[in-house]
């Protein structure tokens, strides 16, 4: 067994934040360019790069990406050096890993279906194999490069697999991932073919930021639908650890633009639209073509405007640029195509010489263009159908803000659709659904009409709202929020007790040393996995053939203490020559002997329970009831996760107060709760066996919900306890996983039949 299995995060000794940072992102903050034998590059400026300028301090800092172009293998090595010199350090990928893991999976996978375009989809197993490939690639380039402890910040979709790689080679260390766009509502999510490997992937991070509450939200939904998995509003408990969540809405360049503001090129840029637009008012409209971004929406809004208000023709011109993105894709083509038809349309309806009212640019324009736009626009059109953030509204915002005066009348306002993440910082703008188009048409009259005292007013308090939360401070809050979490997670992590390697070795020492062994071990949950009905759970041959090993030493005596029926124990394990203890201590056997029972109990309430559970199986779908000889058993593990526990704790609490008067005990276990005769417990069948022990006698017991409590209760204090899964501090010790509690025997079973224990 490697050290992963018990060791899963807690062995990294620095302060967390003192560590250099590996920024991961899919493309560097540069753009190479290759020209035969030489190359070249291009510094993005604005984006990821502006916002992490602060915290990636030279030297202190690496990031490791894609430079964005195939690279001749012949160049690899030069490149390579070229790049380090700026802390940068390239991931190379081929043309079928672009066109497989970026184009296939990220772009027409996790794309489309994180933006609810869920049948925009396109799967594939090939893709598929190269998106884990390369993000392979990538965490096997950080792993190369990244010191004990190190803060590795890992962003968006691109990468989801690539925390969970890294938690998987190197528990040390510190693990952030941030995702740019939206997260779906499970639903949704639900339909992605590689559903549970994205979710382990990033639940592989210590700290997992989102821009807004409600994609925090489904993600939580999301993990416990699809990989059953609770959680709490800022952190989910996984394979031992515990993964905090973090909403960390993304702000823009704020240093940036001020400088662009300020330079000449772009005053004299302002003054001459100033000059060409001084008849008309403009809306903007920037988006990079996607059919995420609403465009073919916003032009029927515009349109219906120009319908209802003839008075406005000649008057405001929709100036719309679309930055080309992704026109390899014969899809994004063809949304090129169909919006420049419906530009035509409403050119062709209501254009006159001298007055075009759409004015379309298929084009990127220099940030002084840009700026100068934001600030000479009237309205600023930003109406996604979903969008992770938008920096556009942001940018908008805060280039109108020198406009504070009253007397301004060119003031602008911000129509934004509230299916943008930005709807949430930025709740003075005007928030429209962008599928209402008549709405979204009536709020752009109410906008053009606005007096300029409530355009100031709305404007000014945006303003500073986006001054303040630039991007430079959202990567300083981002990094000091997912310090503390790491904190708390190895707190937390300590207080979960999970074995360590340390620890597993000294249990092993004394299995070793000891003549005579009692294991006591429950099933379901603890051996086996919950399934999603009980039938399911039955043993696999990995189970057998370890029960077999561990009862071959004649020094073990192997008990499995169940609450299952002692039909299904004889059937399952009847055959191995170990002890079986069925109904929580009702009934027992030695193995391959016949059961026993205890004394017959007061059963009368059996059957008006049993009625009382059947009507409640009856109203929540998914549940049933199990009888046994002393006990009922509600089982809601088939039900919806939710409804399963909502009705679950109401039956509970019902239940103890109507069966107060009888000789019965209540139980909630792992979604079952369970009536049975008072005085029958796992605890009664291990103190007997207990009885005679001395305490050189190694004692294990395990066991994973609330019934096998009443074990750990009559063991002696030289036991070993050990509770499977999260959530028990009666044990000594705690193991993640039903997996790695096979682990853990298996060891013991081999460790049993090495020559050193003769
Ligand atoms: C993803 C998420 C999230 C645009 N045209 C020009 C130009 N731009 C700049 C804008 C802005 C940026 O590009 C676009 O940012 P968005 O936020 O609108 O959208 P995505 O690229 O889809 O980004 C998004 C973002 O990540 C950050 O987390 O907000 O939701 O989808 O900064 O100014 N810049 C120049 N010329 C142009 O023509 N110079």
């Amino acid at each position: 067994m490697t050290e992963e299995h018990y060791a899963a995060g807690d062995t990294a000794e620095d302060p967390p934040g003192s560590h250099r940072l590996v920024i991961v992102s899919n493309r560097l903050p540069v753009s190479l360019r290759i020209d035969r034998e030489q190359w070249s590059a291009r510094r993005s400026s604005g984006g990821l790069a502006a916002a992490l300028a602060g915290v990636a301090g030279r030297g202190s800092s690496v990031w490791v990406g894609w430079p964005g172009c195939v690279v001749p293998d012949a160049l690899k090595q030069p490149v390579s050096e070229w790049m380090a010199r700026d802390d940068l350090v390239p991931v190379f990928l081929s043309a079928d890993d672009e066109e497989l893991y970026y184009h296939g999976i990220s772009n027409q996978v996790v794309w489309p279906l994180f933006h609810y375009f869920a049948d925009k989809m396109e799967f594939s197993e090939a893709g598929w194999n190269a998106y884990q490939d390369v993000n392979r690639r990538f965490a096997d380039q950080v792993l190369a490069i990244a010191a004990p402890g190190t803060r590795v910040w890992v962003h968006d979709f691109h990468l989801t697999l690539v925390p969970g790689m890294l938690r998987a080679a190197r528990p040390d260390l510190q693990i952030g991932c941030f995702l740019h766009i939206p997260f779906p509502s499970s639903e949704i999510y639900r339909t992605l073919p590689a559903r549970e490997q994205i979710l382990e992937g990033l639940l592989g991070a210590d700290y997992l930021g989102f821009h807004t509450h409600d994609y925090a939200r489904h993600f939580r939904s999301s993990c416990l639908r699809v990989l059953g998995v609770e959680s709490e509003h800022d952190a989910i408990p996984f394979e031992g650890r515990r993964v905090a969540l973090g909403v960390h809405p993304i702000g823009v360049d704020v240093h940036g633009f001020d400088e662009t503001l300020a330079r000449p090129e772009t005053r004299s840029v302002f003054t001459e639209l100033c000059r060409h637009y001084a008849e008309r008012r403009v809306i903007l409209g920037i988006e990079r073509l996607d059919y995420t971004k609403g465009v073919g929406l916003k032009l029927q809004a515009f349109e219906r405007l120009l319908e209802r208000r003839p008075d406005l023709r000649g008057e405001v011109v929709l100036l719309q640029v679309i930055v080309p993105s992704r026109l390899d894709n014969p899809e994004y083509a063809q949304l090129k195509r169909d919006l420049e038809e419906d530009i035509g349309r409403v050119n062709g309806r209501f254009g006159n010489p001298g007055y075009t009212p759409i004015e379309y640019l298929h084009r990127s324009i220099p940030p002084e263009q840009l700026a100068s736009l934001y600030r000479l626009a009237s309205v600023c059109m930003v109406t996604p159908i979903r969008d992770g953030m938008n920096l556009v509204a942001q940018e908008f915002e805060l280039c109108q803000e020198e406009r504070a005066d009253l007397d301004d009348p060119y003031r602008g306002t911000l129509v934004l659709s509230e299916f943008a993440g930005a709807a949430q910082v930025l709740p003075r703008a005007l928030l429209v659904n962008p599928w209402d188009i008549g709405r979204t048409a009536g709020v752009l009259e109410q906008t053009l009409e606005m007096t300029a005292a409530e355009r100031a007013a709305r404007g000014s308090s945006m303003a500073a709202i986006v001054r303040a939360m630039d991007c430079d401070s959202w990567a300083r809050h981002f990094l000091a929020r997912m310090d503390d979490a790491v904190v708390k997670s190895r707190a937390w992590f300590r207080s979960t007790r999970v074995l360590q390697r340390g620890e597993m070795d000294e249990v092993l020492a004394q299995y070793v040393a000891s003549d005579h062994r009692i294991l006591l071990l429950d099933y379901d949950g603890t051996l086996r996995e919950l399934m999603r009905t009980p039938e399911e759970a039955a043993p696999t041959e990995e189970i057998r053939g370890l029960l077999t090993d561990l009862a071959a030493d004649p020094r073990n005596q192997v008990h499995i203490v169940s609450g299952r029926h002692r039909d299904t124990l004889a059937e399952w394990l009847g055959d191995l020559p170990i002890w079986l203890s069925a109904e929580h201590g009702f009934a027992w056997r030695a193995p391959h002997d016949t059961w026993h029972e205890l004394e017959r109990r007061d059963l009368d309430w059996l059957p008006s329970v049993q009625e009382r559970l059947l009507d409640v199986s009856e109203e929540v779908p998914g549940t049933r009831i199990e009888r046994k000889p002393t006990a009922l058993a509600w089982h809601y593990r088939m039900a919806d996760v939710d409804y399963g526990v909502w009705r679950a704790r109401e039956l509970h609490s019902q239940l103890e107060q109507d069966l107060a008067h009888l000789p019965v005990e209540i139980i909630h276990g792992h979604r079952v709760i369970e009536v049975r005769a008072a005085g029958v417990s796992k605890g009664g069948y291990v103190g007997s066996v207990l009885d005679e022990v001395d305490e050189r006698t190694f004692v294990l017991c395990m066991g994973d919900d609330r019934t096998d409590r009443d074990m750990y209760r009559a063991l002696p204090p030289n036991a070993i306890s050990v509770h499977v899964g999260g959530g028990d501090d009666q044990t000594r010790y705690s193991i993640p996983s039903p997996a790695k509690a096979r682990a853990f025997l298996r060891e013991l079973a081999d460790a049993g039949r090495t020559p050193a224990a003769d």
